[in-house]
């Protein structure tokens, strides 16, 4: 098997449930991916060292997924050039307002794309990881392209389904 281009990292064990559509997608695009529970906080040199080494290891591109404060992908991103994709948690009290602020609102000059909290920002992550890598592989490209057209289709089914039932 090729090294592992995406890392997922979690502040936490317990984001673990939330992330299975992005391993999911990754894997339905057959980009093997290493995960990882690596805290900013609680394991502050891991994750500086995680994120030194992680281009000298041959990753691409890292998702960093973690809820309340939200350090991690700020941490990640300070420590590597790498394109780091931010997936704040939900979680209580704030349902994630709190992890979304704390990631997309890095100041200027270390960036971390955020997505959206959750589950839906889960998928966001693999697919804009997908569209990262899609840079540099035809072939990921026209898998990426193909996964947009079945969606289209799903939509469209759904919405000729909807109307059928609407005439009845
Ligand atoms: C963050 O704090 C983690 O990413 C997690 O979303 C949240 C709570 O962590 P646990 O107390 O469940 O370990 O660091």
């Amino acid at each position: 098997m090729s090294h592992p281009l995406v890392a997922i990292v979690m502040g936490s064990k317990s984001d673990l449930p939330a992330l299975k559509g992005a391993f999911e997608l990754l894997q339905q695009f057959d980009l093997p991916f290493a995960a990882r529970v690596i805290s900013a906080h609680r394991t502050p040199e891991i994750a500086a060292e995680f994120a030194g080494n992680a281009e000298k290891n041959g990753f691409k591109v890292i998702i960093c997924a973690a809820g309340m404060a939200a350090h991690l992908g700020g941490v990640m991103a300070a420590h590597t050039t790498l394109p780091v994709i931010g997936l704040p948690m939900a979680g209580e009290p704030f349902n994630g307002l709190d992890a979304l602020l704390a990631t997309v609102q890095m100041p200027p000059g270390i960036p971390v794309a955020t997505v959206t909290a959750g589950k839906a920002g889960a998928k966001n992550a693999a697919l804009f990881a997908v569209a990262i890598l899609a840079l540099q592989d035809k072939n990921l490209a026209e898998k990426l392209k193909a996964f947009r057209a079945d969606q289209t289709a799903a939509v469209i089914a759904a919405d000729m389904e909807l109307q059928l039932e609407l005439q009845k």
